[in-house]
């Protein structure tokens, strides 16, 4: 017994040193480590692209630039990410931008209700505006890559079946998507997605104004089973990232991340359209869902109650500097090009 015992100790001593070592070589393979905070649930859309976009970088470099990822606020939460990552509390952040009214004066016009049918075109408008532009509300960061949710809808415990069923309903939304709900007659609390699921179980919420795909990925469905369709607007997105850490980045690795800017805000529409169908088609399965259209008149009240919101977002825009003008008519172009 006491050889034995003898021999798995100096087993157990020996292979503690072979993963020390074995870690050391990992360690030392990556010469450039990132992290990357991102604040809702991992199987949700910002971190599936994040993971995809992870793994693009650490390919891309080689192995010589590993990142790691923090999702479901557990590095940064939804409205301290844009602090933290000017901070350096991390490298890169994910920031929905209408979790901050005022702040991006120029690319909140992406929360307007602009005729947008898919995340694919949206993000990629984005991400053309965003280098056109080039505003000066991202001066402070490196802008890795933009992107938009897909339209948004109204996923409700009770029926919205008319704007009438809206009067009141206390529905849970962000930034200018809040004063969209509020311009209906609805009454809109506004809280970031990663508090939305304590809010609808509380009752604080009896539903929520946003893409469809979170019926699958947080389990909406199941408290909300009826899905009104307006396809109003999209949330845009923003990929910050420290510009310390990345003024610290060699040539090779910045043309890498440079490169990859477009082809994430694509791959990410692309990956964000097919969700929607797959999770519409398993919260039908699983949830008996309903699915409920509005009538064409209340879709034409829907664009004429919300078309002051766009007056609204050019006098802000405008009072800080902004050519509102161009920037909605550059959105409008996009828009042509990309939803063809
Ligand atoms: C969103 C945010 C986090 C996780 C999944 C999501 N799907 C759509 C959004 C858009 C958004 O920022 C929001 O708050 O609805």
């Amino acid at each position: 017994m006491m050889r034995t015992g003898k021999v798995t100790g100096i087993l157990t001593v020996l292979m503690f040193c072979v993963s020390l070592l074995g870690s050391f070589a990992v360690a030392s393979a990556a010469e450039i480590s990132l992290s990357y905070a991102n604040f809702p649930p991992a199987k949700t859309f910002p971190c599936i692209q994040m993971e995809r976009w992870k793994q693009e970088v650490e390919k891309r470099t080689g192995g010589k630039v590993q990142v790691q990822t923090y999702p479901g606020s557990t590095l940064l939460g939804a409205k301290n990410t844009l602090r933290g990552v000017m901070q350096g509390q991390a490298d890169i952040g994910c920031i929905s931008l209408a979790y901050h009214p005022g702040v991006f004066p120029l690319c909140s016009v992406f929360e307007l209700p602009l005729g947008f049918t898919s995340s694919y075109s949206a993000s990629l408008a984005l991400w053309d505006l965003y280098n056109k532009f080039q505003p000066k509300e991202f001066r402070k960061f490196k802008v890795l890559t933009m992107f938009a949710s897909a339209p948004s809808n109204l996923m409700t415990k009770q029926p919205v079946r008319s704007l009438a069923d809206l009067n009141g309903l206390e529905l849970r939304a962000s930034g200018i998507l809040s004063k969209i709900l509020e311009s209906l007659g609805a009454t809109p609390v506004s809280m970031p997605m990663s508090a939305t699921p304590e809010a609808l179980q509380k009752g604080v919420v009896k539903g929520l104004f946003s893409s469809f795909e979170v019926l699958k990925d947080l389990n909406f469905a199941e408290i909300c089973r009826y899905e009104t369709e307006t396809n109003t607007a999209v949330y845009p997105f923003a990929i910050i990232m420290n510009r310390n850490s990345w003024n610290a980045l060699p040539d090779d690795v910045k043309k890498v991340l440079n490169d990859l800017g477009r082809e994430q805000a694509e791959w990410t529409g692309k990956y964000m359209d097919q969700h929607v169908k797959d999770s519409l088609a398993w919260a039908k399965d699983k949830y008996s869902i309903e699915m409920i259209k509005m009538s064409e008149a209340d879709m034409k009240t829907i664009k004429e109650k919300t078309l002051p919101l766009i007056e609204d977002w050019k006098k802000k825009a405008a009072a800080k500097g902004v050519d509102a003008d161009a920037v909605l008519s550059e959105v409008e172009a996009s828009r042509v090009k990309y939803e063809k």
